[in-house]
């Protein structure tokens, strides 16, 4: 049977301010006092699985077992189907060290020069870990179109050019509790709820 979590504390074993704050913001209905892998100085281990769902094990376990607490961790990115799913798990390399996604989104939109289909999709995988080494994982996935040029100063990453199917706006533009209704994370999120978290009183 999947282990559930007893309430208490829970470390997000993420240093993206971005996925912390949405991770925080759907945690906010559950009993869990929340704090960040960043906030508490864990190092980041090295991200070499092959999918979403080995280096989210890879992040929960790694910081389950330098807390000493339950870790959730979050690993995800973007799939562009006419580049053969890139960048996929290295969403987040295509930034470079400065995490500059001004850069990330033109270097796609250059690679997609000739192509029609702007068709793609976000995956996430959440990775619920503890000390002695037991974890779960839960992916969620939303499909849409690429649009050129990035729209919205909300959500992070490649929020300003993905827009959902049937909707008009981008992640960028969208409320946090919109995105929250259709995105990956929440999908992911739903699932890990379901098997592993009590609603609180
Ligand atoms: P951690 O490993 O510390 O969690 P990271 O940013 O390195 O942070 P990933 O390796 O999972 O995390 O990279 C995922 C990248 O995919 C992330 O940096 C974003 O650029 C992108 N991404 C994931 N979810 C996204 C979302 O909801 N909106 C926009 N971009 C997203």
């Amino acid at each position: 049977m999947t282990r559930r979590f007893a309430g208490g504390s829970l470390v997000i074993a993420t240093h993206n301010p971005g996925k912390a704050r949405e991770i925080a913001e759907l945690l906010a209905l559950f009993a869990a006092e929340v704090t960040t892998a960043g906030a508490l100085g864990l190092d980041e281990p090295e991200e070499t699985g092959a999918t979403f769902a080995e280096n989210a094990r890879i992040k929960a376990l790694a910081a389950a077992k330098d807390s000493g607490l339950p870790a959730l961790a979050d690993d995800s990115g973007l799939e562009v189907r006419a580049l053969g799913g890139r960048p996929g798990v290295r969403s987040a390399r295509l930034a470079g060290p400065a995490k500059d996604f001004a850069l990330a989104m033109r270097q796609i939109e250059d690679k997609l020069k000739g192509s029609l289909d702007r068709s793609a999709n976000f995956i996430c995988a959440l990775a619920l870990a503890w000390p002695d080494g037991y974890c779960e994982t839960f992916e969620g996935r939303v499909d849409g179109v690429l649009v050129w040029p990035p729209r919205g100063t909300r959500g992070f990453g490649y929020d300003p050019v993905f827009v959902a199917h049937g909707h008009a706006l981008t992640f960028g533009e969208m409320a946090p509790e919109d995105k929250h209704a259709l995105s990956h994370r929440a999908c992911a999120f739903r699932k890990l709820v379901a098997a592993c978290f009590e609603p609180a009183l």
